[in-house]
């Protein structure tokens, strides 16, 4: 029997209908907003990449300490026997858990991009060719449903990309991962902390530049896929921290006034001069907040964990 099977319950064509859809929207409205996802092409997921070997990108570091430190507690808190990882991307801070789930038997890679499923696959069908591993092409944020592998299943979002989501979005999204757990399933969530606001602004605004343009990327995803003529150089990056609601905005300013064409959707955008695009809110969180967000969604916090310092939690939750 093979080890890797992969199933796709998102269209082919789902992901094109989005894009024209969110352009569409969040174009035209004022102000205008895109939704975060459409960073991540091929250049966009390198650069994010990038972003996490940047020093002032500290919470891939301070999430990688926290599993490293606390996949053992992971493992007995659950005896997991399927890990289902949300967004799993290339599997890279997983395996660090997987190697100490003594009774895991299924790995559950669910992703929207079905070449990094197969590449994280390869990757650790290497390292454990005894582990069955079936990916599902299907994007988490509508709902999904679990393949029937056998429980306890523990379900990991990691890296703080709930913090992506806006509150209601989050709370549709926890209620739906609650909807698929059975008793002894369990919520492995990573979410990043509220901390001095310096800090914060450096980790997504760095003198490098890595930041500006993976902001900057959306504009090169709208213009290969919808035939648009947006310059990116026409844009600032933006990153300021939003005290009241506890998130970092990213945003792209028009630096003149500028006119975008896109021929696909049939639309002609209209800048004004310092007019803002916003292409990210990334929520950062306090254990109440974490604590009361899940409960809300029917889901009870039985264990917090943070690195060292204290800047980025691993929170373990149950139906
Ligand atoms: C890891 C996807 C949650 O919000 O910190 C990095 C994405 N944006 N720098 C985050 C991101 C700007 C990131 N996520």
């Amino acid at each position: 029997m093979s080890p890797f099977v992969l199933t796709r319950t998102l269209p082919l064509d789902a992901t094109a209908a989005a894009l024209r859809a969110d352009v569409t929207e969040g174009l035209t409205r004022s102000p205008k907003e895109l939704p975060p996802k459409w960073f991540y092409d091929a250049r966009g997921s390198e650069l994010f990449d990038e972003i996490t070997l940047l020093p002032d990108y500290y919470p891939t570091r301070a999430e990688r300490e926290i599993l490293i430190s606390r996949s053992a507690d992971i493992a007995d808190a659950t005896g997991a026997r399927a890990l289902v990882e949300l967004g799993s991307g290339s599997s890279d801070k997983t395996r660090h858990l997987i190697r100490e789930l003594g009774s895991l038997d299924t790995y559950v890679p669910v992703d929207v991009s079905e070449s990094a499923l197969r590449g994280a696959a390869q990757t650790l069908l290497s390292e454990h060719p005894e582990l069955t591993v079936h990916a599902l092409v299907a994007d988490f944020q509508y709902g999904l449903s679990l393949p029937d592998v056998p429980g306890p299943r523990l379900v990991a979002f990691l890296g703080g990309t709930i913090g992506n989501l806006l509150p209601a979005e989050r709370a549709t999204f926890l209620a739906g991962v609650r909807s698929g757990l059975a008793p002894g399933d369990a919520l492995l969530l990573g979410t990043d902390l509220v901390k001095d606001e310096n800090v914060l602004v450096r980790a997504y605004d760095d003198p490098q530049g890595v930041t500006a343009a993976f902001n900057k990327n959306v504009l090169s995803v709208i213009n290969r896929e919808l035939g648009a003529d947006f310059d990116p150089a026409d844009f600032d990056h933006v990153a300021v921290w939003d005290r009241r609601q506890e998130w970092i905005e990213m945003r792209l300013r028009a630096r003149t006034p500028v006119v975008a064409k896109v021929p696909a959707l049939d639309l002609a955008v209209h800048f004004e001069a310092g007019e803002e695009l916003r292409t990210e809110v990334s929520a950062k969180f306090r254990r109440e907040g974490v604590r009361q967000e899940l409960a809300a969604a029917g889901l009870e916090l039985t264990h917090w964990w943070t690195d060292e310092q204290g800047r980025f939690a691993l929170s373990l939750s149950v139906p």
